[in-house]
């Protein structure tokens, strides 16, 4: 096991994988901007190192420093969290060439599915359903007029080197698609610096159903059911719960074999997430991230296992403490992303923390770096907190939510907290009857 591990990131994550870390009796390197060097992941942390200036570019994603901090510290390993390098091929081939483990899958791994056409590829290979589409890159209109004629309007045009849902466009029928073809190729080439898109047919109303995966890099794997991500503003998820709601014990046995067979196959390591659309019965692949998730809590309520401890046990060479029958679902979990952000147009508030108080008693866990007069730096992403409840059912647990919501107290800036009130009242939310396109359409009408 490793003695000492750098953690690539900051704000409520370093804290997550901090709190692992000593758990299991491993030391813990904070990296920080300028901007954090008073933030909680510095205090945490039993070292730390100042990495660089505020921009991420010059800080958390420069290889170069953090490399350098890793060296100078001793750290044997390094866990990137979410975002910033997390899905980095590249900073993961040159930790190896530094004798440094990456806390995550290998690198082939990533690249095969930072490319979403390689990724549906793969993902069709290894037996996993996927969204009927065109098969690979639709290189020019008329390739495009074809490809949508055999799958059938309304047809979705995706960016290769896209994900999250950007440089997306529909076309509802074929005068639309012209235009839709050239504006997703510009806007890819703009954002990614790469024009190759892709065709699928698209769904009308489907959920954003997640399998969480989990491989030893030897050929095992197994599946921690399912997440639903579906309450998402502008790709943006504000609310998950575990179990998802529409799911059958079967459908997750069935949809959870497949996915643990093929990263079994694929010798992946580590934690892994497997996008799925839900519609009538039946799932659809979109992509896989390559990393541990933001909403990665709900899954850790239902299953009650620790996924960075087992992260960090599967880097090091050592066995998954678990195997897939000891894996049982135990109540239901949901998660509500604190933001600091102003509704009604969730517009970023940084700003000073004048008041803090967090919410407490059975089946409540808050993951934050907030404290009394913390400084939010206006720089990075605006979570600020993750609220998790549990519950011996969905009822409870909502009903433990609304409570702990409650309790909880954030002044100085405006938060999302008042926006998870709202929406506990509504009666779809309290049914679990919510699809991709339900959260927007509730926030223009009740803020609109
Ligand atoms: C789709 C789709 C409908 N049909 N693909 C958006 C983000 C990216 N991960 C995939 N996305 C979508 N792909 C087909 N074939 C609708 C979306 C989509 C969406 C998906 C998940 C969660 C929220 C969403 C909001 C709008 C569109």
């Amino acid at each position: 096991m490793f003695d000492k591990i750098l953690i690539a990131n900051r704000g409520e994550i370093a804290l997550r994988v901090i709190r692992a870390c000593r758990e299991m009796g491993i030391a813990s390197v904070a990296v920080h901007s300028v901007a954090d060097a008073d933030a909680m992941h510095v205090r945490m942390a039993d070292e730390s190192v100042c990495i660089g200036p505020n921009p991420s570019s010059e800080s958390y994603l420069s290889i170069p420093a953090i490399v350098a901090a890793c060296e100078i510290t001793g750290a044997q390993a390094i866990h990137p969290g979410y975002g910033f390098l997390s899905e980095n091929a590249t900073f993961v081939q040159v930790l190896e060439d530094h004798g440094i483990t990456f806390i995550g899958p290998k690198a082939e791994h990533i690249r095969i599915m930072g490319d979403k056409i390689t990724a549906k590829d793969t993902a069709k290979k290894l037996g996993i359903p996927v969204v009927p589409g065109s098969d690979g890159g639709v290189p020019d209109f008329a390739s495009a007029k074809k490809a949508a004629a055999e799958m059938g309007y309304p047809v979705i045009i995706k960016a290769t080197a896209g994900g999250g849902g950007r440089g997306m466009k529909v076309a509802q029928s074929e005068d639309e698609l012209e235009i839709a073809f050239r504006t997703a190729r510009s806007e890819a080439k703009a954002a990614f610096g790469n024009d190759e898109v892709y065709m699928e047919k698209y769904l009308q109303k489907p959920r954003h159903i997640e399998v969480q995966v989990f491989g030893d890099g030897r050929g095992r794997a197994v599946h921690l059911g399912e997440r639903d991500c579906s309450l998402q503003r502008r790709h943006q998820k504000v609310f998950e719960e575990a179990p998802g709601p529409c799911i059958t014990p079967e459908q997750r046995a069935k949809i959870g074999g497949i996915c643990a067979n093929a990263m079994a196959e694929l010798g992946y390591s580590g934690a892994g997430t497997i996008e799925f659309l839900y519609e009538d019965g039946e799932f659809y692949f979109i992509e896989m991230n390559t990393r541990l998730q933001v909403e990665h809590p709900v899954t850790e309520g239902i299953f009650g296992v620790d996924l960075v401890r087992e992260q960090i046990r599967v880097a090091a060479g050592e066995e998954m403490e678990f195997r897939q029958e000891d894996l049982k679902i135990r109540g239901h979990a949901i998660e509500v992303r604190i933001n600091a952000e102003r509704l009604p147009n969730f517009a970023p508030c940084p700003g000073k923390i004048t008041q803090y108080h967090a919410p407490g008693g059975l089946g409540v866990r808050i993951d934050s770096a907030l404290y009394d007069g913390y400084k939010i730096p206006p720089y990075y992403d605006s979570l600020i907190g993750k609220l998790i409840v549990h519950g011996r059912d969905r009822q409870e647990a909502l009903a433990r939510l609304n409570r702990a919501l409650g309790e909880l107290i954030v002044d100085g800036v405006d938060t999302t907290i008042p926006l998870f009130r709202d929406l506990l009242e509504d009666y779809d939310i309290q049914r679990g009857d919510y699809s991709i396109h339900w959260l927007e359409k509730w926030l223009a009408r009740t803020y609109g």
